[in-house]
């Protein structure tokens, strides 16, 4: 039998070794099928609630993403001002999963509309075309979501 130290300190091991495992980087270059998760906190971090995992996400042109509500209260918009001309805005619902193909290059931004202030805010780059990435960097935001946008973009030009 384990001690009841023992059995705590195994628990917090598994619990760390679980986080590494099932926290996802910022940044993804994946393989299609693409999903971008809705979570009430990155990482299971509250310091860092509501979020889309991943916050950037690189794709090609063509492929499809699925915007899916793990946690509840989410949903996947696109930005007005921060897609790429001629491309398709989505709105999704609340608590929906929704998958949206991207069929023009370009830099999208996009929103949880419930947590917009808030900063919940994420970008996908299609095809690595960056043209329409000032015209994205323009458009303002209320709140938190105007640093999330900031930090978000000045990525995309490291
Ligand atoms: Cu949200």
């Amino acid at each position: 039998m384990p001690t009841r130290r023992n059995f705590v300190l195994s628990l917090s091991a598994l619990g760390a070794a679980s986080t590494a495992w099932a926290c996802p980087v910022p940044v993804l270059r994946n393989d299609a099928p693409h999903s971008v998760l809705m979570l009430n906190a990155a990482c299971g971090d509250t310091d860092t609630p509501n979020v889309f995992t991943p916050a950037i996400l690189h794709i090609d042109l063509g492929d499809s993403v699925t915007f899916v509500p793990t946690d509840g209260g989410h949903n996947a918009a696109s930005k007005r001002g921060m897609i790429p001309e001629g491309a398709k805005p989505w709105n999704g619902a609340i608590d929906e999963e929704l998958t949206v193909s991207f069929t023009v290059p370009g830099v999208y931004g996009c929103v949880c509309l419930p947590h917009y202030e808030m900063g919940m805010v994420g970008v996908i780059i299609v095809g690595e075309d960056l043209s329409n990435l000032e015209k994205a960097k323009k458009v303002r935001h209320p709140g938190a979501a105007r640093k999330a946008f900031r930090r978000l973009l000045s990525e995309l030009e490291a």
